[in-house]
């Protein structure tokens, strides 16, 4: 190996080095001080837009369909970053960026935890992400024809997240979850669209730029694929490394459908849980839901099954349903809902925490 050969392969370790220290850093995040001072003691109920919109109302300061219908707020807020790319005002399912920064800080100031998911539109093409014939990934990492049209997203992304500032003015810890439900072929980032590399190349450089280049240093990043995978192998397919993932997770609306195996994804959570363990992370259900609650038990009898798992309900820090927009597509019930009285009953169960009970516990 020549001298300049060299040079060059210690100034990479070097960088390397020195990102992985930096980064070790979410280990004093308060989010992960946090879940992991209470882990054992319940897990955290989260609920996607839940401060925004309900069925039957919008943007009441205050209003939730979970305290609706349980007296109390979730503990984990989701939220939606999709259409922020475009600087569109609003993001796909119509919340004002503005309204969503504010309620998120709301959220926050009230003790709970903000989680964001993206769904963008493709940098140049502006395919959306549920295009899966399109080729996106390769051409949007480093190296890729439109590698910096896709910086100027991340760079939307960055402000957006740098306007979550507490009253003191500090910045707002959050959790980041982009490129979920890789494993399935649903999203052009998805699993027939990319190779493994590209995927990773992706995940690796969205969570490098963000904390180092605009330095989100108050940002946790949850790993989330969906649920088609059947050991730590599979699982960890699309994994980019440890030092870009703090949370590793699991989307799951499938085996928690009629038909479906609570076994099955018990047993998928097992893996999510042994592997965060081996890893020292923590573990999450980060998506889950029936659309519409058809199944008017569906809270006690699929969610609470999967969550009374022994493994599950010590190890999980939260999980969180989809959000309710209007009657026609909501994953909470709503009062009068045939499923309210069995989701409250699956919320006042004592391993399911929301917010009070979440902020009891030290
Ligand atoms: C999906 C649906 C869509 C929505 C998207 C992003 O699962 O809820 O209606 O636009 O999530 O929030």
């Amino acid at each position: 190996m020549g001298f300049l050969k060299l040079s060059l392969l210690i100034s990479v370790l070097a960088m390397h080095c020195l990102y992985s220290q930096t980064n070790n850093s979410s280990d004093e995040n308060e989010i992960v001080l946090k879940l992991k001072s209470i882990k054992g003691q319940g897990i955290l109920f989260g609920h996607q837009d839940d401060l925004a919109y309900g069925v039957g109302w919008e943007y009441i300061r205050g209003e939730s369909d979970v305290k609706r219908v349980s007296g109390d707020y979730p503990a984990i807020f989701g939220w939606e970053l999709g259409g922020l790319e475009l600087d569109q005002e609003k993001n796909l399912d119509k919340v004002p960026f503005k309204t969503m920064q504010s309620l998120a800080i709301m959220g926050h100031e009230m003790g709970g935890i903000n989680t964001f998911s993206w769904h963008p539109y493709a940098p140049v093409s502006h395919e959306s992400s549920w295009n899966k014939e399109a080729i996106i990934v390769k051409h949007i990492i480093p190296g890729g024809k439109n590698h910096e049209a896709f910086k100027q997203q991340l760079d939307k992304v960055a402000i957006f997240f740098k306007g979550l500032k507490d009253k003191n003015g500090d910045q707002v810890p959050f959790i980041f979850r982009p490129w979920h439900e890789m494993d399935g072929n649903w999203f052009w980032w998805g699993s027939k669209q990319s190779t493994h590399q590209e995927f990773k190349a992706l995940f690796a450089f969205t969570v490098e730029y963000l904390r180092e280049e605009k330095g989100l240093g108050q940002m946790l990043i949850a790993y989330s694929p969906d649920r088609n995978f059947d050991s730590e192998e599979t699982y960890l397919q699309w994994y980019p490394g440890d030092q870009y993932v703090d949370i590793l997770g699991v989307d799951n609306y499938s085996d928690l459908k009629k038909g479906g195996s609570t076994e099955a994804a018990i047993r998928k959570l097992h893996i999510v849980i042994n592997t965060a363990h081996k890893k020292g992370k923590l573990a999450a259900f980060t998506e889950t839901g029936l659309e519409n609650v058809t199944d008017d038990k569906w809270y006690t009898q699929k969610l609470g099954k999967v969550l009374a798992d022994s493994l599950v309900s010590k190890e999980i820090s939260y999980v969180m349903v989809w959000r309710n927009d209007g009657n026609v597509h909501y994953f909470f019930p709503y009062p009068g809902q045939k499923g309210a009285a069995d989701a409250k009953e699956l919320l006042s169960n004592k391993n399911i925490l929301l917010l009070k009970e979440f902020k009891s516990l030290k």
